[in-house]
This record gives C-alpha cells, structure tokens and sequence, in this order.
C-alpha cells in the first residue's frame, strides 16, 4: 500500500483520471475490511483511490493512532472536498461515513452507497437521500456490477490494465 499519510496536490494538477473518495467504517468496527479491500481494488480501475487505508487490514479500530483527529478529520475532508465520486460501503453503520455522506451530498459531488443485504436495514437518512445512488448487494460479484455500471453513468472507464 502507499503510503497513508501524503498529499494529493500533485496528483490533483497532473492526473485525468477519477478522484475517488471510498468511505467505509474505522472506529465503529472493522469487520467489513475484507471487504473494502476488495471494493477499492476495483476501483482503483478508475482512477486513484484516495483514502485507500480504509482497506488495509493493518489499520485497527485503534490504527493511525499517532494522528491526531483533528488531522485526521481535515485531511479527510480535504481529500473528500477534492473527489469526483465518493464510494460508501454503509453495512457497518459508522458516524464517520454518515459524516463524509452529508458533507459530499452538500457539496454536490455523486454519492454511490453499497449496503450488504441482511437481517438488519440501512439508515434512512442513507437510502431516503436524492444525493445519493443507493444499492444492496448478496456479495462482491454484485457489488461490482453495480459499480462497473455507476461507473460508467457517471462517464468513468475501467482500466483494465491497472
Ligand atoms: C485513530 C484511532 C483509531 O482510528 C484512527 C485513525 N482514524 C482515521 N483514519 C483515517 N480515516 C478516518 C479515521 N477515522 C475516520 N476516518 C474517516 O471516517 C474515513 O475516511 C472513514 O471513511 C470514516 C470512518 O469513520 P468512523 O466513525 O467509523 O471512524
């Protein structure tokens, strides 16, 4: 993985491709890591991935520890601030992701959320929002469809060779 803590000045003045904003649950609990790991992969098809520790199965519920939040939380906001998709894996339900949703719908930037079908529901505030594209999927194969076909909406090609 590259590194966590960097900036996207650079990348942002010379890269094409797509910006890509992936939320998905730190402090409210990392069971899904497994799953995100593989979401981000695909999406790093199309463009850079951002927040990619997101998936790193090394960054526990205590991870990143040496940051303060305060970076932490203007660092995200400025990546978010500065995507052209964000991507939200929703299933684990965290206030951080819910934070980073508002805060994208607001600034007009496309929502898509992904939302592991199961016994318990999403939030409304989720999937009663016109800013976002909300979906369920019964596994990753689903998942990637979905994204392949949002992806493609929002005018984002799949690059086969990264
Ligand atoms: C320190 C101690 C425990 O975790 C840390 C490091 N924390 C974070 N590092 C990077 N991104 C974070 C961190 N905490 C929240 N975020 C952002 O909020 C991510 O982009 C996630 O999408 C989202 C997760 O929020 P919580 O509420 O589940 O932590």
């Amino acid at each position: 993985m590259s590194e966590v803590i960097h900036t996207i000045t650079n990348d942002i003045a010379t890269e094409k491709s797509a910006y890509i904003y992936f939320a998905g649950s730190i402090r409210a609990g990392r069971d899904d890591v497994p799953t995100y790991a593989k979401l981000i992969n695909k999406l790093q098809k199309y463009g850079k991935v951002l927040t990619e520790h997101v998936g790193d199965y090394h960054l526990s519920v205590g991870g990143q520890s040496f940051l303060s939040d305060k970076f932490i939380h203007d660092r995200d906001l400025y990546w978010l601030r500065n995507s052209h998709v964000v991507v939200a894996e929703v299933t684990t339900p965290s206030l951080g992701v819910g934070y980073e949703i508002a805060s994208a719908v607001n600034w007009h930037i496309p929502v898509i959320t992904l939302y592991k079908r199961g016994e318990k529901s999403v939030s409304a505030m989720i999937s009663g929002s016109e800013g976002c594209r909300h979906f369920e999927y019964d596994n990753v194969k689903e998942a990637y469809q979905i994204i392949e076909k949002e992806m493609a909406k929002l005018g984002y090609k799949e690059n086969h060779e990264s």
